[in-house]
Formats: C-alpha cells, structure tokens, sequence
C-alpha cells in the first residue's frame, strides 16, 4: 500500500499537537488559567463535562512522549506554547513555565526531532479583558511574541502565530461552540480582525528581536460547495467561503476584505483602523494549512443564518463515508483547496500542518487497528503527492495528533491520535496508523527510526 506513494527525500514528516489538549498541569509552575479552563467550567459547554486539568499528563510526561515520537520516525514535532505557562499577569516571563519549555525543546535534540511552534492555539489568557474583543489584546499577544523570541527564539526555527484564527473568531464569538461562547455576528469580525492584527504585530516583535526564525501562521481554509446548483446556495457557498478564507488570507496579502465581509462587521466597523493592513501584511516564511474535510454550504433560513449569509448541511454520509466525529472522509478537497487558494494568493511555501481523522477504535489484546485512520491518511498523504509531483511548493506534513486528546467541546469522546491513550492510567499504545506511517515515512526519506 507504501509503494504507491513517493515523496521528495526532504519532505518533512511529524506530528502535532497543542498546549491545552495534551499537557494538564493546569496548575502547576504558577500557569494561569486561560479562556478554555473558564469554558470547561460553565456546565454544558463540554460534551463529556470535561476539562484539560489533567489531559494526557504531558506536562510529566513529555519524556516519554518525546521517546515515543523518536520511536515512530517523527523527526519533526509541531505543538504549542502556552501563553499563560510563560508570561504573568503582568506581562513579566514566569521562568517555571519557560523552564517547563526549555527542558521540552532539549528532549527533542536529544532525538533529533525539529520544533515548529505556534504561539496561540486558541488558550487566551483568562485576565485579558475583553479578549480578542479588546484591541489591546492584540498588543499583549505582540509583547508575548517578544518574550517568546528573547527566551527560545534562539531554539526555534520555525515558529506559527496563530493556530485556525476563523475557530476563534467565528466558534467562539458567533456560533458559541468554542470559548468564550459568544453569539454575537459583529463581534466575530472584530474578533477576526483583531487576531490578525495579533498576527501582523507578533511577527514585526519577533523580527525586532530575531532575524534567523522562519515566521508564518496556520490557517484551516475550508471549501465549501453549495448543496443545490440554485443560486441562493451557490451564492451561500461563495459567502461561506469569503468568510472562511478571504478575511484571513486577504489580510495577509494587503488586501481589503470583501465588501460582503465588511457589511457584516455592522456598527463595528470603526474597529478596523486605516493603518491595520499594512501591520497585517508581513512577509511570511511559511503558510500551514490544515485539512481535514470540506462543508456543503445552503441558502440560510432563520434570522442568525441570514446574519451570517449562509448554512452549513451537515453531512449524512451518503456522497462521502463519515469519520467517527461526523466528518465527511474526502480527499480530493486537499487537492481542490490548494489548488484554489493557490491559484487566488501568492502563498509562500506550504506545510500541511495538521490532517488527520477522529476513528475511536479502542485496544483490545495491546492492539488498536484503526482501520479507518490508516486509510484515511493513506489516501490523503496520495492527494498530497500527487500536488507535489504537480509542482506546489508544499514541504512537509504534521499528523494530527499524536496522541488521543482532548478535542474541545467533544471533550475525551473523540479520538484523533495515532497513540491511544488510556485516560485511566495514561498508558500510551501505538496504533496500527502509526505503524503504517512509521513504514511510509522511512521508506521516503530512508532514515531509520531513531532510538
Ligand atoms: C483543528 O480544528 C484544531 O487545530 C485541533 O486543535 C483539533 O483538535 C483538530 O482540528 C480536530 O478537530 O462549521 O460549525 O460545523 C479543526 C476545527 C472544527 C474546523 C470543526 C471546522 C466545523 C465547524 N474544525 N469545524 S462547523
């Protein structure tokens, strides 16, 4: 099954993971708490009324783990900082929580494991009023950046800004699934804005600081195709995607959004300075994409779809088998998805930065065949080689996860590791997806796994 895929020898094979989902030690090394830690604690927010004070233990564990990632093949390790370990209230570094990061980064030299990390991957510090609301959140996140770059900048060669702002912003702020589980369409702009503000400042701090760091951000661009050939759906799908895509990538580009975005932004609209483009528009090193499916887009019905120009149909399996979270198990949208935003922005050179599938097949005798896992990234690593072989400039892929995890509002219910973990006694099995990619990746770079 291997054979058919070949990659260039440097393709860059690892795994990802983030702060909130794997590490707990929620209280431990003066960490404060975040927006998540507060989601969690409202009931009825998580599906399994859970939360990442414990998580997968990585915070103690992360020895073990960074053994195991070496003893799969994975030579590169994308996880994130989290911004209430490292810095206090004060803006001042917390060196427990730096401490905790600096022994991270020596476990994976030891094994030769390169470091990609990403600033934000959605764990705001609790103690920001107004969060991604307040301006000023976005000049705290570029004073984080900066202490970032003095403390381990000189360990990081790749660093992200931000991970999916569009979850951010639109999950948390106006669908209300996601922290801080507002429902409120304008504000979800300025969200947006704001966050890519964060992104232009982080990236002029870190370049103040250090010249040597490969500097991008990680978004997840989504395709979105109408459910019908009417023209209220197609017209919904166009909106869909404008507001997946275009308010994140247009900004990087220096270009306006579109005029359908910035109707929608409302009464806000003075939140958005004259003089923000320009802060948001800094050359990047590297873009990450992440996929994991496509959306059906319809015409919208009720007063908050028509806020929002569009609905999504959520998927029944009858065009596309499902993963076990309910995602559409579609391929060929990684290819369609880079070919068209290729084709719409000059992207610098492309990491896929997350890909992986939920597939909740449990151990039974130390076995796990996640079956569906496997032949989900087999035929999503064949879409990828293919656009490689087509000549885009894509450089290396991240599975998620690494671990099971916690996966936000499911909570400990869905499972995307190719490692299962047992919550219980947070023993780590690898699964039979780990095997498999463990077998394509030597086979393509023709390293053998270190030890
Ligand atoms: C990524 O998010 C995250 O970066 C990672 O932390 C997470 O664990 C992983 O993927 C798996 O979920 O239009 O309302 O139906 C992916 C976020 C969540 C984005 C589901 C699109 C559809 C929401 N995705 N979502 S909706």
């Amino acid at each position: 099954m291997t054979d058919v895929l070949s990659f260039p020898s440097s393709f860059e094979w690892g795994c990802a993971t983030a702060a909130f989902q794997i590490e707990g030690g929620a209280h431990e090394g003066g960490k404060l708490p975040s927006i998540w830690d507060d989601f969690c604690a409202q009931p009825g927010r998580i599906k399994d009324a859970s939360d990442g004070l414990v998580a997968c233990d990585h915070y103690h564990r992360y020895p073990e783990d960074v053994a195991l990632m070496a003893s799969l093949g994975l030579r590169h390790y994308r996880f994130s900082i989290a911004w209430t370990r490292v810095m206090d209230a004060q803006g001042r570094p917390n060196p427990a929580g730096l401490d905790f990061y600096r022994r991270l980064l020596d476990e994976l030299q030891r094994h030769g494991i390169t470091p990609n990390a990403t600033l934000f991957h959605w764990d705001l510090p609790s103690h920001l009023e107004g969060g991604w609301l307040n301006r000023d959140t976005a000049q705290r996140f570029a004073d984080y950046a900066d202490l970032i770059a003095r403390e381990l900048g000189d360990r990081l060669p790749r660093v992200a800004t931000l991970n999916e702002p569009w979850c951010s912003a639109f999950l948390g702020h106006d669908r209300g699934v996601f922290a801080p589980g507002l429902q409120d369409r304008e504000a979800s702009l300025v969200a947006a804005h704001h966050l890519m503000l964060a992104h232009g400042l982080a990236v002029q701090a870190w370049r103040a600081v250090r010249s040597d760091t490969a500097l991008g951000i990680v978004l997840n661009p989504e395709l979105c195709d109408p459910a019908s050939a009417a023209a209220a759906d197609v017209a919904a799908a166009r909106l869909a995607e404008l507001e997946r895509n275009d308010v994140f990538l247009n900004p990087l580009f220096g270009r306006e959004w579109p005029a359908e975005m910035l109707a929608q932004i409302g009464t806000r609209a003075h939140e958005r300075r004259s003089e923000d483009l320009a802060i948001c528009a800094q050359p990047l090193d590297f873009i990450g994409l992440n996929y994991y499916t496509r959306s059906v887009a319809r015409a919208p019905a009720s007063a908050s779809e028509t806020r929002r120009g569009y609905a999504i149909v959520p998927p029944t399996g009858a065009e596309h088998p499902l993963t076990d979270i309910g995602w559409e198990i579609y391929p060929s949208g990684l290819g369609r998805m880079v070919r068209k935003l290729c084709a719409q922005w000059p992207l610098p050179p492309i990491w896929i930065t997350e890909n992986g599938a939920a597939d909740n097949t449990g151990v039974s005798q130390g076995e796990c065949h996640d079956v569906m896992r496997t032949h989900y990234l087999q035929t999503h690593l064949a879409e990828l080689s293919t656009l490689i072989e087509a000549g885009f400039d894509i450089r290396g892929y991240y599975v998620w996860s690494l671990l099971d995890n916690f996966e936000w509002a499911e909570g400990y219910s869905q499972r995307f590791g190719i490692v299962h973990v047992d919550y219980a006694t947070q023993t780590r099995t690898p699964k039979h997806s780990a095997r498999w990619l463990q077998a394509l990746m030597q086979r393509s770079t023709g390293v053998a796994p270190k030890r």
